[in-house]
Parts: structure tokens; sequence; C-alpha cells
């Protein structure tokens, strides 16, 4: 009879697959931003979370009935009040002296515009629940409509450029400053670019007692209009261009930024997206918004010391991309 070796516990451990909150075979875009930060996410935070998913894309490509890619307990609340769903969750956990951490998910409709109200209300009553936005500029669900959360002169379904326009006329909403009046503990933006940094922001926030909040910019192929094979490449520009700034913030004081070596152009993040296209005809017009937008950009280069003036363990350069094969910051 063959003898079977015999492993260490700690030898079974390390030969298990990481911990999965969300599992392949869902219906995502290839691509998809949104699909790989909430996986990120879910590595990160759990197993032991529970999670409510404001109404939107992460919460319509997951779950088709009767079929569910989450391996982790979930609930789906309405598009506006996942925060509240979320807050309610945590006191019930709360009573019943139970140790299981609350995550809340939304888009950025779910956070920057419906979900507001709600979210304002969890933060200032100090529940403890890790909010987490997936930033994909729009309301993708429904067809790609522009949010408060759209770029200046982005096109979406409902800010077509045109001879009235070049696009979204508004800006796009300063979300981390609105959160960082409300003085929680911990709130952070992260890219699916630097996943070793979203990582540590995410055990950060999990290791933090009170609300915190986390922006996730994840690229949308589908309502941004860029290859799905471009989809970090298009993220880690957003960060190198100054348009997406990578920053922590504790009690609403600025604590640490990624920060970007050699900044670059905004037109090499905006020429890959179809939703800027209109921005490079040959018009006046498209000129003077492609130096707007550079002007955001160097404003928040300059407003966050971006150009690496903070001392820093690592910036945009050697911070990695897409880590594959292990956890090394375990
Ligand atoms: C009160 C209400 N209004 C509108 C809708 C339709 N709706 C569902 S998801 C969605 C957009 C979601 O956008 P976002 O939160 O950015 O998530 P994404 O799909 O982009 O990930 C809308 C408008 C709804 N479900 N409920
Ligand atoms: S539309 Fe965008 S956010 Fe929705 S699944 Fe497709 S790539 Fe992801
Ligand atoms: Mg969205």
């Amino acid at each position: 009879m063959n003898e079977q070796p015999v492993y260490s516990l700690d030898t079974l451990r390390s030969r298990q697959p990481r911990f999965r909150g969300l599992e392949s075979g869902h219906r995502a875009c290839q691509g998809c931003g949104e699909a790989l930060a909430a996986r990120l996410t879910t590595e990160a935070a759990g197993p032991d979370v529970v999670v409510a998913n404001a109404t939107g894309c992460l919460e319509v490509f997951s779950t088709p009935w009767p079929q569910s890619a989450w391996r982790l307990p979930w609930v789906h609340s309405v598009f506006g009040n996942v925060a509240a769903v979320a807050a309610g969750m945590e006191a019930a956990l709360k009573q019943q002296g139970r140790a299981t951490q609350v995550v809340a998910f939304a888009g950025d409709g779910g956070t920057f515009d419906i979900g507001f109200q709600a979210l304002s209300g969890m933060m200032e009553r100090g529940h403890n629940v890790l909010f987490v936005c997936f930033d994909n500029e729009a309301y993708m669900n429904t067809g790609v409509q522009r949010s408060g959360s759209t770029p200046h002169a982005a096109m979406t379904t409902t800010s077509p450029p045109g001879k009235v326009r070049m696009g979204k006329r508004h800006m796009k909403k300063d979300i981390l400053s609105i959160i960082a009046a409300h003085h929680i503990p911990y709130a952070a933006t992260a890219s699916v670019a630097y996943t070793s940094d979203l990582r540590k922001k995410v055990r950060r926030a999990m290791d933090t007692e009170g609300a915190s909040f986390l922006q996730i910019h994840s690229p949308c192929p589908l309502g941004w209009g860029h290859d799905g094979a471009a989809t970090i490449e298009v993220a880690r520009l957003a960060v190198q261009t100054g348009l997406f700034p990578i920053i922590e913030m504790e009690r609403g004081e600025l604590i640490g930024t990624l920060p970007i070596r050699e900044p670059r152009p905004v037109s090499d993040y905006l020429r890959l997206q179809n939703r800027f296209r209109h921005l490079f005809a040959d018009d006046y017009r498209a000129r003077k918004e492609l130096e707007h937008l550079q002007a955001i950009a160097d404003r928040n280069i300059e407003r966050f010391e971006l150009r690496g003036i903070r001392p820093e363990s690592y910036d945009t350069e050697g911070a990695d991309t897409v880590h594959r094969g292990g956890d090394r910051w375990a």
C-alpha cells in the first residue's frame, strides 16, 4: 500500500487558494474593472465579513437568479440605501456580540448621488462599516448615463458632445473632500492598477474602528470605450496623469499619497477612451477642453504634492501593477 505523505497544517494552509469572496463565472464584461476591484477587496477583507450591495452592475452581473458568484454572506439593497442597510446589519451583529464585519458596496451613482444621504448618516453615526465605492464614473448598469462622478467633458448617453457642449458640462464631484468633512477615522482612494496599495488600504480600513471609506477607480470598457485588455493601462494612466490622485486621510487630514515620478500628459489617458474621442477633433473648443483637463490634473499634483515631496516608500513607477500568483503583502 502506498504511504501518503503527512503535511503540517501550515503546509496545507499555504497550498490552499486565497480566500475568494467573488468567484469567477459571473457575467461582467471582459476586462471589467469593477469585477477586479470587488475580487481584490473581498480577498483582503474576508473571510469573516458580510456584504451589503447597492443596485448596480456589480449586483447584477454577480447574481443572475438563481445563481450567485459570491462566496460570502451577501445582501442586495436598493439603489439608494446600502449604507443604511449596512448600518443596521452592523448594529445587529454588535448586539449579538459577534466579530463579523460589515462592508457596503456601491457604484459611483449609489455613492456620489442617490446613496449619499444614507452614506452621510452612516458616517455621522460612526458605524463600524467599510463603505467601498466602485467608481466607474457613470451609471453603467442602466446604459451609461452621467453621474456626479463622470469627469468633465466625458461623453455619456446623457452628456453627448455636439454643437452646444463638449460632453459633460459639470465637474466630477470631489467626493473624498466631502467624506473628509465627516471626520471619519479613515478614508482613501485606490486603483485597480495598484493592487498592493488597494489591499493594504482595505486591511487598514478593516482594522479601523468606526466608519471608513474607499473610492476605487474601476475602468469600464463598455462605458469608457476602451479595449477590455487595456483596463489596467487605462487605470494606471489615470493615476500617472494626476487625474485620479491616490491619497489617504485620517479624520479628514491627508496622511499619505502615491507620488508620481514622471507625470504623463492627460492626452495619453484620454486618447485611449472613446468617451473622450471628441476632444481630439480639429476644433477650438476641443483644444480648450484638453487644456482645461490638463489644468485639473496639474492642480491635483500641486494640491496633494504628488511630485514626491513627501517621503514615501514607493511611487507610481516603483509600485506593482498586477501581481499574480501569491500574496506578497500578507
Ligand atoms: C430609485 C432608483 N432609480 C433608478 C434605478 C435604476 N438604476 C439601477 S442601477 C442604476 C445605475 C447604477 O450606477 P452606479 O451606482 O454608478 O453603478 P454601476 O452600474 O455603474 O456599477 C440605476 C440608474 C433604480 N434601481 N432605483
Ligand atoms: S458595463 Fe462596465 S461596470 Fe458593467 S459589467 Fe460591463 S465593464 Fe463592468
Ligand atoms: Mg457607476
